[in-house]
C-alpha cells in the first residue's frame, strides 16, 4: 500500500478529488458535510491501474485546522498538493508547502483542480515554481476536474509512478505507530488508527504506550476496511486494543514495539534552512501526529535545545516542525540531533554544546556517539535511533564490539580507563599495604563506572581479580615493609629452615599478625600456628629429610632430624599429615607416604 496526504488551500478541491478517485467520503463528520468543509483528517483508498492500493489522508485546508493537517502529514512521506486553477496559489497553499518542506517530505505530485473553471496554466506554473524550491523539488503536475472527471486517468497513472518511486519500507524495524484517531467500537472497545510507516503489526502483539504502566495488546487489526491477522508497512491500520480505556490514548500518542524507544522531553535539534534569527521562546513541536508545546533555548547559529511539555518517543534523525500557534506560522523544520543531551549547568556549557552539535548530522553515527557518551549500553543507543552494528554500506568503522555485557565504549576512553585502573590499584596498594588488592566495588566508584562487569573487563595481567579484589598476580605484590621483613627471615633462617623465629623476634622484624597474614596470602611465608612461621620451601625440604629416616619414625626422631623444636615439629607434622605427605600410625609414629 502507498499512503499519500493531501495538501492545499481550503476549498481548492482536495476532498472532491479524493472522493472522485476513491468513491469514498473523506469528510466523515456530519458537521463537515453540512459546512462543506474538512475540519479533521479523512481517510479513503482505491486501487490504482497497476493493481496497487493508494490510501489518502485528506487534510483540512483552513488555517484554523493546521494542527489537524500536521497530524495527518507528519507520519506520511508523500503529498498530493492541490491548487485550484481559478484561484491559484494562496496563503494555505504556502503554509502547507512550508510544513511539507519543514518535515522534509521528498515525494509529491501537483494536482491543479477546478480546471473546468479556468486555464490551469498559470496556477500550475506558479505552484511548480514554489514547490521546486522545497524538499519536494520538481514534481509532476496534472490538471484535473473533480466535476467532469477530466484528468483523473492521468492523475491515477501519475500516482502509480509516484508509488513506484518511494523507498521500500523497512518491515523489520520496530513499530512506532503515531495515533491519528481513537474511538470506541461497541463490543470491541478502543480502536486507534494511524499510518504504519515501518515494521509489522500482528494480532496478539504486545505494544508499549507511553505513560501506560502495562503493555497494551492488539486484539484485532483492520486495514482498508477489512480484518487482518497482520499488517506490514506501509499501511493505514486500525488497531483494536484489548482492555485499554478510550481515554487512555488519543491523537499524538504512539504505539511502540516494547523497549525499542527512548522517551524524552529534552532534545537538541538543528533548524532546517535559514533559521530565523529570533525564534520565540515557546513554540509547538509537531512530530508524527503529536503536537507538544516546547521551550526553545538557542545554542548555536542553527541549533537549539527544546524542552517538551511531555515526553515523546523520539529518535536521532527524526524530522519535526516548529510552529507558532499564535501567529499561525510555520517557524521551520528541525532535525533531531540528540535525544539524551547533557544538562547545561556550568558557565559556557551552552557554547561548548553548540560546538559539539555543529558536527552532528542527525544520522546517528556510532563512533561519534561513543566519543561523546564514552560508555553506553548498546540497547540505550538503539532506543535513541543510533545503529550499533557497523553498516558497511555507510563506510563507517565498526566499534560495535561490546567491552562487557552489552556495554559499548569509546576505544580511547576505554584505554584511558585501563590506565587509570592500574594507577588506582597501585595507589590503593600504597595506602593499604597489607590488603591483597583493591576491592572491585571501590574501583568501580573510583572510576565512576556504572557496572562491576566493566571493572572486571578492565583488569589485565599482571593484575588479576581474586576474592573480589584487584591486585598483582605475583608475590612481588607483597607490601614493601613486609617484603623486607621476609627478606630478613630468609637471610637469618635460610640455613636452618625448620627453626621458626621466636615470637619476640617476629615483633622485632615488624611481623605482627596482619603482616604475617599478608605474607602468607602472597605465599612468602608458611604459617604453622599462631606466631609459628617458616619459609614456604620448608615443607618440601621436610618431606625429603623425613623420607631419609628409618620408617616409621617418632616425633622425637623427626625433631632431631629436622634440627628443630617441638614448637615447630608438632604443627609441621600435623600439616604434613593433612596434606597427605605423612601418615600417623595408631602408635603415634609416622611414615612418609611415597
Ligand atoms: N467546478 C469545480 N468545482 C470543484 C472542483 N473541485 C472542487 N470543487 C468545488 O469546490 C468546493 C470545495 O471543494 P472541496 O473538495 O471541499 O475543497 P477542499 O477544501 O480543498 O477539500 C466544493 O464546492 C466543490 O464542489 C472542480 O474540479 N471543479
Ligand atoms: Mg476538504
Amino acid at each position: 500500500m502507498f499512503v499519500v496526504a493531501t495538501a492545499g488551500h481550503v476549498d481548492h478541491g482536495k476532498s472532491t478529488l479524493v472522493r472522485a478517485l476513491t468513491g469514498m467520503e473523506p469528510d466523515r463528520w456530519a458537521e463537515e458535510r453540512r459546512r462543506g468543509m474538512t475540519i479533521d483528517l479523512g481517510f479513503a483508498w482505491t486501487t490504482l491501474p497497476s493493481g496497487g492500493t493508494v490510501a489518502f489522508v485528506d487534510v483540512p485546508g483552513h488555517e484554523r485546522f493546521v494542527p489537524n493537517m500536521l497530524a495527518g502529514v507528519g507520519p506520511v512521506p508523500a503529498a498530493l498538493i492541490v491548487v485550484a486553477a481559478d484561484e491559484g496559489w494562496m496563503p494555505q497553499s504556502a503554509e502547507h508547502l512550508a510544513a511539507l518542506d519543514a518535515l522534509g517530505v521528498a515525494y509529491g505530485l501537483l494536482a491543479v483542480t477546478r480546471a473546468d473553471l479556468a486555464d490551469p496554466g498559470p496556477a500550475t506554473a506558479r505552484a511548480r515554481a514554489e514547490i521546486a524550491a522545497t524538499s519536494l523539488g520538481r514534481v509532476p503536475a496534472v490538471a484535473v476536474s473533480g466535476l467532469t472527471g477530466a484528468g483523473l486517468p492521468e492523475l491515477r497513472a501519475a500516482l502509480d509512478r509516484l508509488a513506484a518511486e518511494l523507498p521500500a519500507p523497512v518491515v523489520d524495524d520496530p513499530v512506532r505507530l503515531w495515533v491519528d484517531r481513537s474511538f470506541t467500537v461497541r463490543g470491541s472497545g478502543t480502536v486507534v488508527t494511524g499510518t504504519l510507516g515501518a515494521g509489522r503489526l500482528r494480532v496478539g502483539d504486545e505494544l508499549e504506550l507511553a505513560g501506560a504502566d502495562e503493555p497494551v495488546r492488539v486484539r484485532g487489526l483492520h486495514s482498508l476496511g477489512a480484518a487482518r491477522p497482520e499488517a506490514a508497512a506501509v499501511a493505514r491500520v486500525a488497531v483494536n486494543l484489548r482492555g485499554t480505556p478510550r481515554d487512555r490514548l488519543g491523537r499524538g500518542d504512539a504505539l511502540l514495539t516494547p523497549g525499542r524507544f527512548h522517551h524524552t522531553d529534552l532534545v537538541d535539534v538543528r533548524l532546517a534552512g535559514d533559521p530565523a534569527a529570533d525564534l520565540p521562546a515557546t513554540l509547538t513541536l509537531h512530530v508524527g501526529s503529536a503536537a507538544v508545546p516546547v521551550r526553545v533555548r538557542p545554542l548555536g547559529p542553527d541549533t537549539v535545545r527544546l524542552r517538551l511539555a511531555r515526553p515523546l518517543p523520539l529518535l536521532v534523525g527524526d524530522r519535526a516542525l516548529l510552529r507558532d500557534p499564535g501567529r499561525h506560522h510555520v517557524s521551520g523544520g528541525v532535525r533531531v540531533l540528540d535525544v539524551s543531551p547533557p544538562p547545561l549547568a556550568r558557565r559556557g556549557a551552552a557554547a561548548a554544546r553548540a560546538q559539539v552539535l555543529a558536527d552532528l548530522d542527525g544520522r546517528g553515527d556510532l563512533a561519534s556517539e561513543l566519543r561523546r557518551r564514552r560508555l553506553i549500553r548498546a540497547g540505550a543507543l538503539i532506543r535513541m535511533g543510533v545503529p550499533v552494528t557497523a553498516d558497511p554500506g555507510r563506510d563507517r568503522p565498526a566499534f560495535a564490539e561490546p567491552v562487557a555485557g552489552d556495554w559499548l565504549a569509546d576505544p580511547a576512553y576505554w584505554r584511558r580507563l585501563g590506565e587509570r585502573l592500574t594507577e588506582e590499584v597501585a595507589r590503593y596498594a600504597r595506602e593499604h599495604p597489607l590488603e591483597p588488592g583493591m576491592p572491585v566495588d571501590a574501583l568501580r566508584q573510583r572510576l565512576a563506572l556504572p557496572d562491576r562487569a566493566l571493572v572486571e573487563a578492565l583488569v589485565r595481567p599482571p593484575l588479576r581479580i581474586h576474592g573480589g579484589r584487584v591486585g598483582a598476580a605475583s608475590a612481588d605484590a607483597l607490601p614493601e615493609p613486609v617484603a623486607r621483613a621476609v627478606q630478613r627471615v630468609r637471610a637469618e633462617y635460610g640455613d636452618r629452615p625448620f627453626r621458626a623465629p621466636e615470637a619476640d623476634r617476629l615483633v622485632d622484624l615488624g611481623l605482627g599478625p596482619r603482616e604475617i597474614g599478608a605474607a602468607v596470602r602472597a605465599g612468602a611465608l608458611l604459617r604453622l600456628a599462631d606466631n609459628v612461621v617458616l619459609l614456604p620451601d620448608a615443607l618440601d625440604d621436610a618431606v625429603r629429610v623425613l623420607a631419609g629416616l628409618p620408617q616409621p619414625f617418632t616425633l622425637s626422631a623427626a625433631r632431631q632430624a629436622l634440627d628443630t623444636t617441638r614448637r615447630v615439629a608438632v604443627p609441621l607434622l600435623e600439616l604434613l599429615d593433612r596434606r597427605g605427605a605423612t601418615r600417623r600410625l595408631p602408635d603415634d609414629a609416622r611414615i612418609v607416604v611415597s
